[in-house]
């Protein structure tokens, strides 16, 4: 595949992730420079056309828009300020913290650079595939001026101005997953406790349940966002009790309910101030 504005694109960083979206950015045909702390990782990626740049300021110097994907944002920094970045756009799509993020841009800015932070919503593999997506915040100009290269990688999706938005997306979305595992392995060790064959409780039971819950998640968003915690479905005293029921149905079972035990205290915490009638779209309060 060619691209329609082939593009000079650097990528610094070639660790798994690093690798896949240099190759990504070659696949589309943009003219792509690499550079890695350990060189011997970009071979590979010079015998499908890559440049090999010795330092990360020749990599720099090279393209006006530089990929960064390193370990984190220490060695980020310690990576640029090897560099002069005047006139570069810096995407770094390394995982961090939203105040990470805004720390690098405000320093990336005084060195005469545009910023955009990304959070990769995939893993090595999917890059390049359907449904591999990142986020973007930062510099909407730069944004808008190599959104058609950044796609080559992923969908590219941009979130606003603030370059901390990103990463905090980036982390909600990984406790949306935590949360979800967390309830995976909870369900496991009781299945597994009865000798029932977990696999076939994971997938005709369990899965199509979350997909029907996963589908309640934007009406319950809507309920956080408008305040209104009324529900005609199940109650925070339903829920109380059916979590107590749960907690002693594990112990019975000789399983730990160290994962539910945090839910339950919440629900406890909200139905005794007097909170019962509602859903559980009023937890969010509690949190906040
Ligand atoms: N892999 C994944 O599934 C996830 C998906 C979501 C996003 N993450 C984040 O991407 C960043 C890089 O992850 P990675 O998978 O490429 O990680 P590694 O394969 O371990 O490569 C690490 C690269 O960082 C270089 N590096 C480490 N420390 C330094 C340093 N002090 N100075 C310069 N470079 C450094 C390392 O170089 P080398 O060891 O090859 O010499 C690799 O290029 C990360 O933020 C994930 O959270 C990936």
């Amino acid at each position: 595949m060619n691209a329609e504005m082939p593009e000079n694109i650097s990528v610094l960083g070639l660790g798994l992730m690093g690798s896949a979206l240099a190759g990504s950015l070659l696949a589309a045909g943009h003219r792509v420079t690499v550079w890695n702390r350990t060189p011997a990782k970009a071979e590979p990626l010079v015998a499908k056309g890559a440049t090999l740049a010795d330092t990360p300021a020749r990599a720099v110097e090279a393209s006006s828009l530089v990929i960064v994907c390193l370990l984190d944002y220490p060695s980020v920094e310690g990576v640029l300020e090897q560099a002069s970045l005047e006139g570069r756009v810096i995407a770094n799509l390394t995982t961090g913290r939203p105040a990470e993020a805004r720390e690098t841009a405000s320093w990336v800015a005084g060195r005469g650079g545009d910023y955009l932070d990304g959070g990769i919503m995939a893993v090595p593999p999917m890059i390049a595939q359907p449904g591999a997506l990142i986020l973007y915040s930062g510099s909407q100009r730069a944004f808008d001026r190599y959104e058609p290269a950044l796609a080559a990688m992923a969908e590219p999706r941009f979130t606003g101005d603030d370059p901390g938005m990103a990463p905090l997306l980036d982390l909600a979305m990984l406790t949306g997953m935590y949360g979800q595992i967390a309830g995976l392995l909870e369900a496991a060790a009781l299945v597994t406790s009865a000798k029932f064959p977990l696999g076939e409780f994971v997938e005709s039971l369990l899965v199509p349940w979350l997909n029907a819950m996963a589908a309640q998640q934007p009406a319950w968003a809507a309920k956080m966002e408008s305040g209104d915690h009324s529900t005609e479905v199940s109650n925070l005293e339903v829920n109380r009790a059916g979590l107590e029921n749960l907690v002693r149905t594990f112990r019975e079972q000789g399983v730990k309910p160290d994962l539910l035990l945090p839910m339950k205290a919440i629900v406890d915490q909200r139905t005794a101030r007097g909170l019962g009638h509602e859903g559980l779209s009023g937890l969010v309060e509690e949190l906040l």
